[in-house]
């Protein structure tokens, strides 16, 4: 596979990002997206093969089961651009799909180069299809790939996994208008997106009795000593998973157990922390039926079709930019 590499530097990036949510007057936070190095993309593989989160069972099992009518809503000359490819592994059904009609590009967009190694190790034999990875952002990525359109090319934008539902509902909303003046009208987007539902089943979701998802969020401090060299004591924060209900979104937090302070000398800084205080790392918002075809309409899309998984809530929803 070829691959772009990222240009702008990710660490100067990280410090920032780090100095900015850890200095903040009231909730500290950390942006969702440092979740995911190599420690933690491991962790959230397994977290997704977890009883309690059936979300990427049913992100699967709708691609597995749908791939073949998805590609044919979809026009035979396309390119595939995957925003968070991660291992790609549940796209293999749908990207089989479309190559059996015709040869196809696949474009997955990261900022992981390991996910992007191990994208290309998990796709690599699909015969008649070419991989070129962008190591990017997401949009950033996207606006590559449009620019390698051939004549008479279609793009398709494969945003799955729920991945939207890490944005909080107005930056979602602003993300697919973006999304929607990057392509031409004609091109598609499937984007899967998980619905409300019971609040323990969320909480057990979030919250696993075997500690996957602790270990998934405590591993941001973990990362922050690793690279940044700063003193975090993992045993004296823990993982909280809690409903809010205005946002109606489930939210991960880091709670000190005691009074403390950590300092993290590449980004300049020493923190105190209250006993009790929290720093919110991510929020998962949850769509009501009829929402994600809302918010689609609102960016400058049509639904041209929805599959919902029966076991768990959830939708792949296919839209053609107008
Ligand atoms: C990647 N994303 C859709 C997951 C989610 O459900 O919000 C990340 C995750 N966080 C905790 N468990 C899974």
């Amino acid at each position: 596979m070829l691959t772009h590499a990222i240009t702008a530097d990710p660490v100067l990036e990280f410090v920032s990002d780090v100095r900015a949510g850890l200095t903040l007057r009231g909730q500290k936070e950390l942006p969702s997206k440092y979740l995911y190095d190599d420690v933690g993309s491991a962790l959230f593989e397994v977290i997704s093969v977890l009883p309690q989160y059936g979300l990427t069972r049913a992100d699967e099992r709708l691609l597995r089961r749908h791939a073949s009518e998805i590609a044919d809503n979809v026009p035979k000359h396309v390119a595939v651009a995957e925003l968070g490819s991660g291992s790609g592994k549940k796209t293999r059904w749908i990207l089989k799909a479309l190559c059996r009609r015709q040869h196809i590009s696949y474009f997955p967009i990261e900022i992981s180069p390991t996910a992007l190694a191990m994208c290309e190790r998990e796709l690599g034999d699909i015969e008649s299809m070419s991989i070129v990875g962008f190591e990017r952002e997401y949009l950033d990525g996207l606006i590559e790939v449009v620019a390698r359109r051939h004549d008479g090319q279609s793009i398709l934008v494969l945003f799955l996994g729920s991945t939207i539902g890490n944005f909080d509902r107005p930056a979602a909303a602003k993300f697919l208008r973006e999304v929607r003046n990057i392509l031409q009208p004609g091109d598609s987007l499937l984007l899967g997106t998980d619905f409300e539902k019971p609040i323990p089943q969320l909480i057990a979701a979030y919250d696993d009795p075997l500690g996957v998802t602790a270990a998934f969020n405590l591993n941001l401090l973990a990362r922050i000593n690793r690279e940044l060299d700063a003193d975090f004591v993992l045993e004296q924060f823990e993982h909280v998973a809690k409903f809010n209900p205005d946002a109606r979104s489930i939210e991960m937090h880091l709670r000190s157990r005691i009074d403390q302070n950590a300092t993290i000398p590449r980004a300049g800084l020493s923190v105190s922390f209250r006993e009790g205080e929290t720093i919110w790392t991510e929020s998962s918002h949850k769509y009501g039926w009829t929402e994600p075809l809302r918010i689609a309409k609102d960016a400058g899309f049509v639904c041209k079709a929805q599959w919902i998984d029966q076991e768990w809530a959830f939708a792949e929803n296919l839209f053609i930019a107008e």
